[in-house]
């Protein structure tokens, strides 16, 4: 469990790591064509990378409530050159954040090595695709889709249903003969969630200790952080920061994060501490 097989890289979870998002959707660079959008993810995904960064989460399609989902080619024609572009120049993990088995399987031709799926691959043939390309895949829970899914989120008891949808679906992925030891687990902070869920499933997160896999956290800018703070998106670093300490604290794995540098310095005082 303490080290993941990322095609010909290795990825040490004997402390915990950062994963920086790099969403390729128009609304995520200043606008210049085609071209000046990829050298703008690269020179990002090589910021990341130079700031101590594992993993770079290459996502084309937005999962934010609401968010409408978008075709496979222009999720297609967002990532890959990108992804491609990354893998010439650069030696961190790429992970790919889609829903799509299409495009999970172009992104590792293209150079990934880790599948991020929101959905825990429940689209049809995501578990067969995912089987066949030996990389490690994060299942992340979700109540509903992004489209809808912050309308109404019902739980019984939050931590108990996360936890006993992720079961199934680790037993989903290894009867599809995906290896136990290259899955990861997400509560999914946000996706079908009210703020008490999410402050539940944060207080409880070392219940999920129970399935013997690397945990990874997102919660890095989200609207919890708003919520409590008042803060906008661009404000919310700090907030961001204090649950990269309590996620660590409670047994994280993986951080998944917009502010790469000043996470990385907050494991290495958490670390310290805790060692
Ligand atoms: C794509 N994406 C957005 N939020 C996320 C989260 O919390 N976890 C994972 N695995 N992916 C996420």
């Amino acid at each position: 469990m303490t080290i993941l097989i990322c095609g010909n890289k290795t990825l040490d979870l004997t402390h915990p790591q950062v994963m920086g998002i790099l969403n390729v959707t128009p609304d995520s660079f200043s606008d210049g064509g085609r071209f000046n959008r990829i050298d703008q993810a690269i020179e990002q995904a090589l910021l990341m990378e130079k700031d101590g960064a594992a993993i770079v989460d290459v996502g084309g399609e937005s999962t934010r409530p609401g968010a409408e989902a978008v075709s496979l080619q222009v999720e297609l024609d967002r990532t890959i050159p990108v992804i491609e572009a990354i893998a010439k120049r650069s030696g961190i993990i790429i992970s790919i954040d889609t829903q799509k088995p299409e495009v999970m399987k172009e992104a590792v031709l293209a150079g990934a090595s880790m599948v991020n799926d929101v959905n825990a691959l429940r689209s049809s043939n995501a578990l067969t695709v995912v089987s066949g390309l030996g990389v490690p895949i994060c299942l992340m829970h979700m109540q509903g889709s992004p489209e809808r899914m912050q309308d109404k989120p019902e739980y019984g008891n939050v931590v108990d249903e996360v936890v006993g949808f992720l079961n199934e679906r680790v037993v989903a992925c290894e009867e599809a003969g995906i290896a136990n030891n290259q899955i990861i687990i997400d509560p999914g902070f946000g996706f079908g969630k009210k703020i008490d869920d999410n402050l539940s499933l944060l207080k409880n997160l070392k219940q999920f200790e129970v399935l013997l896999l690397p945990v990874l956290v997102g919660i890095s800018n989200k609207s919890m952080l708003g919520q409590i703070t008042g803060r906008e998106i661009k404000e919310r670093t700090a907030a961001s920061l204090a649950t990269a300490v309590l996620a660590v604290e409670r047994g994280a794995n993986i951080l998944r994060v917009h502010d790469v540098g000043q996470t990385v310095d907050v494991l290495k005082i958490t670390k310290a501490v805790l060692s």
